[in-house]
């Protein structure tokens, strides 16, 4: 209750931040574009965690509000930040509520906006189970947003009831493997062929495959092997603040 009274307007007081997580190409070992998270700072109960008021602001009818406002924010970061190569790429997370809302095309038309971000720049990471489970305006609501010229990410792929044969139908430019194949992906023969399928199946559909949570070389190397364009994790880099960012931009990772 405590949570639900105070999260609406935390925005508007400061206590809400983003940062951004590399997310490192393995063929041009460099970074290419970061994935936004979302962090609480209450006053009084210290940091929560965005898995847990995710779904309150969901539940409060504030979803929207709360996105516009991490989009906005996330998308000027960026943009100040130093970019050498081909321009840095922001991974949004988006959450079943907000598609389900339908306010979706309009709120992130008016962050590009506003922002001046290009579209070709921004990537909103969206579970399957989204994608698959609100109904048929869903598949028009991403397609306008990919004719803007937004990128659609499959958040989590592996989890819940993902399967290849969707992947042929789903309006998507880009998978996330989930950080569950990634655990496995050195030590079990299974997984790294299951996640050899995967990248040689996205290849041929043109996604771009994004190993998760990726925390041990021997996992990197596996993944490398397995022909994963790119990886995001503990090992590479943390989620960090845009300031910490210029660093890791610096080396050229
Ligand atoms: O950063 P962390 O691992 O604690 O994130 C936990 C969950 O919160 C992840 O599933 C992530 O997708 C979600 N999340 C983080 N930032 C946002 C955001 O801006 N919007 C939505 N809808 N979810 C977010
Ligand atoms: O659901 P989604 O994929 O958006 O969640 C991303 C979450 O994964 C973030 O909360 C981020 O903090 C977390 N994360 C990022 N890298 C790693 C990692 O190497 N290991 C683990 N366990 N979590 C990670
Ligand atoms: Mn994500
Ligand atoms: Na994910």
């Amino acid at each position: 209750a405590r949570l639900r009274e105070d999260l609406p307007g935390a925005w508007d007081r400061g206590e809400l931040s983003v940062l951004f997580q590399p997310v490192v190409s393995l063929g041009e070992q460099r970074v290419t574009g970061v994935e936004a998270l979302l962090r609480w700072q209450h006053p009084e109960l210290g940091e929560v965690p965005p898995a847990e008021f995710v779904p309150i602001a969901e539940r409060a009818g504030v979803i929207g509000e709360l996105q516009r406002w991490a989009l906005t924010h996330a998308a000027t970061a960026v943009l100040t930040l130093p970019c050498t190569g081909a321009p840095l790429r922001l991974g949004v997370n988006i959450s079943a509520s907000h598609v389900a809302a339908r306010t979706l095309v309009r709120d992130v038309a008016a962050v590009l906006q506003s922002t001046g971000l290009a579209p070709e720049r921004l990537i909103l990471e969206i579970t399957e189970a989204t994608i698959m489970s609100e109904g048929e305006h869903v598949a028009v609501d991403i397609e306008a947003l990919r004719l803007m010229g937004v990128h659609v990410a499959l958040d989590d792929f592996g989890t819940g009831r993902s399967s290849l044969a969707h992947l042929t139908r789903l309006p998507i430019d880009v998978l996330k493997l989930d950080h569950a194949f990634v655990l496995r992906v050195d030590r079990d023969p299974k997984v790294r062929a299951l996640c050899e399928s995967v990248v040689s199946i996205a290849g041929a559909l043109g996604l771009d495959v994004v190993a998760e949570g990726v925390e041990t070389p021997a996992q990197l190397g596996a993944l490398r092997a397995a022909g994963c364009g790119f990886a995001q994790g503990f090992l590479l880099a943390r989620p960090m603040r845009p300031r910490e960012l210029v660093d890791v931009l610096d080396d050229g990772a």
